[in-house]
């Protein structure tokens, strides 16, 4: 069964009970994982503590904060995950950002900045993180990101943020091809559209959960809990096979043509 006791798991990406970093978190300290969780810091200390208390009653051994645009607090977040655990087993990566300006209009509009800014933040950072845990990883790992169908197609308004996952999506193929030797895994889920913080602040989401609920397979979207319980598959040995992989967890959306 999946067992993910002794293995030690840092979490990035939650921001709030929505997140979908949070539902992985909760299913991987389900399967009995070792929980670090990272948040990124705001000068008020606000979600320091917003995210301390959302996931105090899972009992993370780490509590860091992790800014993928401050090179100096990456190091110095993975010096101390070095320090405490010694060795990292899972890292999970549900990190993304570009301007909301970017996120609707045309696409063509992108300016340099807002481009280099989705890519690094959505992008780059699953590179960067990857190489910063990759020598920790020493028993093998698992390295899961989370991305989304307008990688692959054309979602109307995800623009820019489309580009940064195509980029991320083949990040996760040159990674798992890099590290498998290591025995390190790297893979992706692809996740149905979800009300989240980030989606929330996008017009017409609710739309677009509509049209998912009506036209998926599964005729619904998906939770917050189901993609956390494939996060888990991912990252146990029951999916030790597997590696460079992008796993559809929408209801069956994508393989719909009308
Ligand atoms: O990847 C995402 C969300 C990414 C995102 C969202 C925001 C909103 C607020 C990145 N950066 C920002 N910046 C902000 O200022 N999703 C898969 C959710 C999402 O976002 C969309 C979607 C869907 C679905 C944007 C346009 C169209 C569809």
């Amino acid at each position: 069964m999946l067992n993910l006791t002794g293995k030690n798991a840092l979490v990035t990406g939650i921001a709030n009970n929505r997140s979908i970093a949070w539902g992985i978190a909760q299913q991987l300290q389900a399967a009995g994982a070792n929980l670090g969780i990272t948040y990124l810091p705001d000068d008020k200390g606000k979600m320091e503590k917003k995210v301390a208390d959302l996931v105090e009653p899972l009992q993370p051994s780490l509590f860091l904060p992790l800014d993928v645009q401050n090179d100096g607090q990456v190091e110095s977040t993975f010096n101390t995950v070095r320090d405490k655990w010694g060795k990292v087993d899972i890292l999970i990566h549900c990190l993304a950002f570009a301007n909301r300006d970017d996120l609707s209009g045309d696409f063509s509009n992108v300016s340099r900045e807002g481009f280099d800014l989705a890519l690094n933040v959505s992008a780059y950072s699953l590179v960067q993180l990857a190489r910063a845990a990759k020598p920790l990883m020493t028993e093998g790992g698992s390295i899961v990101t989370l991305t989304y169908l307008g990688g692959v197609r054309v979602v109307p308004n995800y623009n820019v943020m489309g580009v940064a996952k195509a980029a991320l999506e083949m990040n996760v193929r040159y990674l798992a091809a890099e590290m498998g030797p290591i025995n390190v895994r790297v893979n992706g889920i692809s996740a149905g559209p979800i009300r989240t913080l980030a989606s929330s602040a996008v017009g017409g989401i609710l739309d677009m959960i509509h049209h998912v609920e009506e036209v998926a397979p599964l005729r619904r979207t998906v939770t917050q809990t189901e993609v956390g319980n494939a996060a888990a598959f991912l990252c146990s040995d029951l999916s030790s096979g597997i590696t460079g992989q992008i796993l559809y967890v929408d209801a069956g959306y994508e393989i719909m043509g009308m």
